[in-house]
């Protein structure tokens, strides 16, 4: 069995039945081989495109993506995806081609240090050889899923693709996965045991999950929030893990749309306890000011540990919390709270609607019921509506992200992807072909703003040609409209952040993709009904006023 061979093997063994990438001469052999083992070679567009897709997949199917590239520039390419699984906590395992070590030092084309690269944002990082290919990929796939997830980064050389590979070593892989991650699990009795002693003097508790728990623990957390009518509190990433219809959810954290008044929630609160809180996702310091009572059961991203704080079994917590009742009631702390960012969305104060009142008595009625822009309140209360509530959702990096981040109603555990800890545009997209292979029945909907769709539309090609059918709506203000607000409250002239429209739905339309522009949250909806119904792709493209934004945010 050929190097290459035994790559495939491992990998089919380890139950990957897909892998994402772009090709190179140098990984030619190993794309074959990868077929003759039955895995899928998604064929994407650009290797970050590719990446991103893998981590999604991949965590949605509890297992790492894998993102093969070239060396050199699909090598370099490879830096966001990776960068977004380091601080993003998705398990990714990536592997380039690298030139073989032998090569005379002054052959340096598309030469470049990637151990060193990539070691400073990876769990483990090596070069497959002959000699240990059949055990460094079991290693290197171990060390993503180890919590916090995170990346791999592998290399092969064409040449040492072709040798014989030597057997894996009886027993298994050897030696250590990584350094050390942080100490043992407590048991969960005398942490359930302090923070029920200390809920019993709380007035104003409140309950914030973040990106350090398991979705496997969804159900145990959901039954102690709800049992003991726990106000709680999200960040982004975990978005979907209680019910944020019900009664006793208070917003989501961590700088999106209506954050001032979530932290100002947060300084009303007399007990915050951090529940996989990872500060990650908090682009603010408040983490760091207000005291939180943190109850983690691994490390936050790059292994930080508050100074203190016992790492604590999430499960054997709950099981703990809900064996005894609520330590007292709590008599809706954060009602005032609630109300106003409800209210906030239904607003009807858009400047989109200002306008149209301002001229409703010139306009004749067909152009009075066409305004040039959707209120982004419309926007989520039609897809909200019309999309099951299992419906998957991506986003992209924007304003838009801030908008669906705090209002997009999540139901379900492993329905809400953004990038947010890394942040980093053209996630959405990608995301979206990731979440929809692993679940094709379930509908997904991406949501991406017009700068982040123009920086891979081109994927909706590799959708369709994949069989991974989703929505995408694209939010169009022709403008970095986050960048833009940002330049407006740093009082700087306007300079550079508007673009001029590339037509929605004629780039969809060029990668196979029906599409349609409306500002109609009705034609809206029924349009998006009817792509789930019959599972196909569809493109929206939505005019929206960045103004309006500010009124969100
Ligand atoms: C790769 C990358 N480049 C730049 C940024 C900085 N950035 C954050 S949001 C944003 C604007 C996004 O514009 P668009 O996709 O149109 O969304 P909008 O803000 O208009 O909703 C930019 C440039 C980033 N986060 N990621």
């Amino acid at each position: 069995m050929t190097t290459a061979a035994a790559v495939a093997k491992a990998l089919a063994d380890a139950g990957i039945a897909r892998v994402f990438g772009l090709p190179g001469g140098e990984v030619l052999v190993l794309i074959d081989e990868l077929r003759k083992a039955g895995i899928d070679f998604v064929l994407m567009r650009h290797e970050a495109n590719a990446g991103i897709a893998a981590a999604v997949y991949g965590k949605l199917l509890g297992q790492p993506g894998v993102v093969l590239a070239t060396l050199g520039p699909g090598a370099a390419n490879l830096m966001l995806p990776v960068a977004s699984a380091y601080l993003d906590q998705e398990p990714l395992l990536a592997i380039s081609a690298q030139l073989p070590g032998d090569v005379p030092a002054s052959h340096t084309h598309q030469l470049l240090p990637l151990h060193e690269i990539y070691r400073p944002v990876c769990r483990m990082t090596g070069e497959i050889t002959c000699d240990n290919a059949a055990d460094i990929l079991p290693r290197a796939l171990g060390a993503c899923m180890e919590r916090p997830y995170g990346a791999s980064f592998l290399t092969i050389s064409a040449r040492e693709a072709l040798k014989d590979a030597r057997p894996p070593a009886k027993g298994g892989p050897t030696g250590p996965v990584t350094d050390s991650v942080g100490p043992p699990l407590m048991g969960g009795r005398d942490a359930a045991a302090n923070l029920r002693a200390r809920l019993a003097t709380a007035e104003r508790p409140l309950v914030l999950i973040g990106l350090g728990v398991d979705n496997a623990n969804a159900t145990r957390i959901r039954r102690w929030l709800d049992e003991w009518n726990l106000p709680v509190a999200v960040t982004p990433k975990v978005k979907g893990i209680v019910n944020e219809t019900g009664p006793n959810f208070v917003g989501v954290i961590s700088g999106m749309a209506a954050d001032g008044l979530m932290v100002d929630a947060l300084k009303a609160s007399d007990l915050l306890i951090g529940f996989g809180l990872d500060p990650v996702e908090v682009d603010k310091t408040w983490h760091a000011e207000l005291p939180i009572e943190w109850v983690l059961e691994a490390p936050n991203v790059a292994g930080i540990i508050p100074p203190g704080v016992a790492l604590v079994a999430h499960a054997a917590f709950l099981d703990a919390m809900v064996q005894s009742p609520a330590p007292r009631a709590w008599a809706w702390p954060f009602a005032e709270f609630q109300q106003k960012r409800h209210d906030l969305l239904i607003r009807r104060g858009g400047s989109s609607t200002f306008a149209l009142r301002a001229s409703a008595d010139k306009l004749d009625p067909p152009e009075r019921m066409a305004p040039t822009t959707m209120w982004p309140g419309d926007l989520i209360r039609a897809l909200s509506g019309a999309m099951p509530a299992a419906t998957i959702v991506t986003t992209d990096v924007g304003s838009h992200k801030y908008l669906f981040g705090q209002f997009w109603p999540s139901r379900h555990p492993g329905t809400f992807w953004m990038s947010n800890g890394l942040s980093g545009m053209a996630y959405g997209l990608s995301a979206a072909i990731g979440a929809k292979l692993a679940h094709p029945d379930v509908p997904v909907l991406a949501a991406v703003g017009d700068g982040g769709f123009s920086m891979n539309a081109q994927e909706l090609e590799t959708a369709e040609r994949v069989g991974a059918p989703f929505i995408t709506v694209v939010l169009e203000d022709g403008s970095y409209s986050l960048i833009k607000l940002a330049q407006e409250n740093r009082k700087l002239p306007a300079h550079r952040m508007d673009f001029r429209p590339i037509d929605t739905v004629k780039m969809a339309e060029a990668c196979g993709v029906q599409a349609l522009r409306t500002t109609n949250p009705d034609e809206l909806a029924t349009a998006v009904r009817r792509a789930v119904e019959q599972n196909s792709s569809l493109v929206v493209g939505v005019p929206v006023n960045y103004a309006d934004y500010k009124l969100l945010f």
